[in-house]
């Protein structure tokens, strides 16, 4: 006789997790166990509006059918070969991703900050042989308050304390500027520079949106300066701000795209580096890889995701509903919300810090069976699925007015 199934209670698990779980998290208190579309449900079977979205990587939402559906189909078949042989997933793969974004080739890797630390050795090794760069002096120049992931050389660019304190020596050959200021960008550029990197919009920072013409400004001055631009749009792309790409809401097309997060449907890690022929070009068999990259599984989910993105219905969905989430926020401005940054389905909402941090309004929207996430102090981020309808959407604001209202 097979025993019963015994479903430990939230309250065991989070006690159970404690000893043996490096604790680089604070949670909150909620235990999922299933999802579906913008719905997540606990253990004990309470249901949550995920007003999160794994950070941006479920933009199709929970188990989206198209997805499940390449993911179930591709399981029975292959899924993995290493790149040591080819398998018959990629091309298609590279193909639909190069058209969607306007590239001419993908260098395929797995989590953004793999894409991230790809994207730098490219642009280091381009400059060396194609800028004329001397050896070992490239420059890339970031922004502050960025964030671009979590490995030792991309905390060596970090200007978030709590992200690099006691994980040195750090990567030389970063120089870091403000944000949106254009000028301080200039200034940092010289014959050593063989990129800018930075976010179309800062997400991690508080979805903190560029003045208009920024990022123009940017494809101007590293053009000028025969320097690459490197977009990381491992948050912001892929259907969140209403475009497929955030750039586009500049018409401006980096040397180079990173894409991660959605670019998996929130099923495997899938992350790309796509870009030139002629700076990706600059890698040579043996130089560069992954074990993972390009496997047939991530492969199949990215070409159902990129399917998905073809259709241009998940932009249109963000572009449409981003206007009911900005009038919502306006609504709520002087009534608990003291600011907020808003783009297609992305916002950065400011909460009085009278009111609460970001952390216990979090907690008292959990209670009320919503899911965000702070980002710093009194400010939380809403990123919900692009398949989230208006009454749900409308739903999460008046709870957050509630919430508000209660102080
Ligand atoms: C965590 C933050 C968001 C990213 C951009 C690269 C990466 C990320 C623009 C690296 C990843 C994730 C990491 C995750 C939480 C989340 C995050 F709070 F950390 F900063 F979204 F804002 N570029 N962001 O946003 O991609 O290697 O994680 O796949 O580290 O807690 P990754």
């Amino acid at each position: 006789m097979t025993a019963p199934v015994r479903t430990r209670s939230s309250a065991d698990l989070i006690r159970a997790e404690e000893p043996v779980l490096a604790n680089n998290y604070h949670p909150l208190p909620v235990v999922v166990a299933s999802a579906e579309g913008a719905w997540v449900e606990d253990v004990e079977g309470r249901r949550y509006l995920d007003m999160l979205a794994g950070y941006s990587a479920l933009n199709f939402g929970h188990r989206h059918p198209a997805l499940v559906g390449a993911a179930h189909r591709q399981l029975d078949r292959l899924t993995l070969t290493s790149r040591a042989f080819h398998n018959d997933q990629l091309a298609g793969f590279a193909e639909r991703l190069t058209a969607l974004t306007g590239t001419d080739m993908v260098l395929p890797m797995n989590t953004g900050a793999e894409a991230v630390e790809s994207g730098i050795k490219v642009a280091r090794k381009w400059a060396y042989e194609v800028k004329g760069v001397p050896a070992d002096r490239a420059t890339i120049v970031v922004a502050a308050d960025n964030f671009h992931g979590r490995t030792t050389t991309i905390v060596s660019f970090s200007t978030d304390e709590t992200a690099r304190a006691g994980f040195g020596p750090f990567t030389p050959g970063f120089r870091i500027v403000p944000y949106n200021d254009l000028a301080a960008l200039e200034a940092a550029i010289d014959e050593t520079t063989a990129a800018v990197l930075i976010e179309p919009i800062q997400g991690e920072a508080g979805v903190l949106i560029p003045d208009d013409g920024y990022l123009a400004g940017v494809r101007e001055v590293t053009r000028r300066a025969g320097c690459l631009f490197i977009a990381d749009e491992i948050q912001s792309g892929l259907g969140r701000t209403g475009r497929t790409l955030a750039v586009e809401h500049e018409s401006v097309v980096p040397d180079v795209v990173l894409l991660g997060k959605a670019l998996g449907g929130g099923i495997v890690p899938v992350s790309a580096v796509a870009g030139r022929r002629d700076v990706l070009g600059v890698l040579r068999p043996g130089e560069h890889g992954s074990t993972f990259g390009g496997n047939p599984l991530a492969a199949a989910v990215g070409t159902a995701v990129v399917e998905l993105l073809e259709t241009g219905e998940f932009q249109r969905r963000a572009d449409e509903l981003g206007v009911l989430l900005r009038d919502g926020l306006s609504d709520l401005t002087g009534k608990g919300v003291v600011g907020f940054r808003a783009r297609g389905l992305w916002a950065g909402v400011d909460v009085d810090p009278a009111l609460g941090t970001g952390r216990e309004v979090s907690e008292a929207l959990m209670r009320e069976g919503i899911l965000v996430k702070d980002t710093h102090g009194s400010t939380i981020r809403l990123a919900p699925p692009l398949t989230i309808t208006a009454e749900e959407l409308e739903g999460a604001l008046a709870t957050l007015g509630k919430v508000l209202a209660r102080g």
